[in-house]
């Protein structure tokens, strides 16, 4: 594992891939101003994730559970991608075959401009039935302290992967097959705890895939990773990117 300025070694690489993948995690968005979970950053570290991410919360008080989202739906709105986001518009521009799996709910990939997205976690711009699943498009609002219902009678809640759910329907078997098939695996801003995600770049590297990771800090996927960059995504992914297209340009 090498953590470094760009090697020349990881440039021939990305020079000559064709299948690339990577996963994004909210450390991606925190220079946009969106909070990650875990940090100590973290805005929602006076709720852990796993307090408030589960049907267990929801049941007991969707509430607190709907206000936690309604903020997190008004900030992300409020919010625009930046040059981490936009550098991986540029990547898949760049190569043949590229996926981007995101465990982010924010939508800022698909605002910048990515268009092979798996979104792990769903997105918080949608709701749904909690009962029946039915997509509900209309705003959501709590007036009188009520949770809005579906035709069914069930309760809304946003479309998003709590613990203990079973992923959206499709996503996860993109997202591995993008893993194992790919040359060149990035993680990006995750703190790989969480799980299957975390199980991709895992998956990539088995498959034979150089795996590289770029984060604030270490993870437990550090030692596993063939590079290491530790600092700002919005930082070290343009920073590739220019190095990669200068190099392209040599003959
Ligand atoms: C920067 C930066 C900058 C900051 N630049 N970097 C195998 C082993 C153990 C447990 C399990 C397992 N398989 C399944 C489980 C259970 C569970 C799980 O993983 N638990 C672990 C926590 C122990 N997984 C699940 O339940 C999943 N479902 C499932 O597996 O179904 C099958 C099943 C069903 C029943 C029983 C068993 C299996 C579902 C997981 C759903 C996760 N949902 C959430 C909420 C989504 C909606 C919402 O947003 O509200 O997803 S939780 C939260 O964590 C969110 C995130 O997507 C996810 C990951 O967090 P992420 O993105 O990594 O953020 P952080 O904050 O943790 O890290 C940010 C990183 O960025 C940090 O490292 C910073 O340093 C860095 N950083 N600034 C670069 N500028
Ligand atoms: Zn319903």
């Amino acid at each position: 594992m090498q953590m470094m300025e760009m090697s020349d070694e990881l440039l021939r690489l990305m020079r000559t891939a064709g299948k690339v993948a990577v996963l994004t995690g909210a450390g991606i968005s925190a220079e946009s101003g969106v909070p990650t979970f875990r940090g100590k950053e973290g805005l929602w570290s006076k709720f852990r994730a796993e307090e408030l991410a589960t049907v267990e919360a929801f049941m007991n008080n969707p509430q607190l559970v709907w206000e936690w989202y309604l903020h997190r739906r008004e900030l992300m709105n409020r919010v625009e991608p930046n040059p981490g986001h936009q550098a991986l518009v540029e990547m898949e521009k760049i190569f043949d075959d590229f996926t981007l799996i995101t465990q982010n709910v924010d939508d800022l990939h698909r605002r910048a401009g990515s268009e092979n997205i798996v979104e792990l976690h769903g997105n918080i711009t949608r709701n749904k039935c909690f009962e029946c699943g039915r997509p509900y498009f209309n705003e959501i609002t709590l007036e009188g302290g009520k949770i809005p219902c579906c035709e069914c009678g069930g309760r809304l809640r946003p479309d998003v992967v709590w613990f203990g759910e079973l992923l959206p329907e499709g996503a996860l078997d993109r997202a591995f097959a993008a893993s194992q098939r790919a040359e060149l695996f990035f993680t990006v801003g995750t703190s790989a705890l969480v799980h299957p995600a975390a199980s991709m770049p895992i998956a990539a590297k088995r498959s034979g895939a150089c795996l590289v990771e770029v984060n604030l800090e270490p993870t437990p996927l550090t030692e596993l990773a063939d590079y290491a960059f530790h600092g700002k995504s919005g930082e070290i992914l343009p920073h590739l990117i220019e190095r990669l297209t200068d190099d392209r340009k040599v003959p």
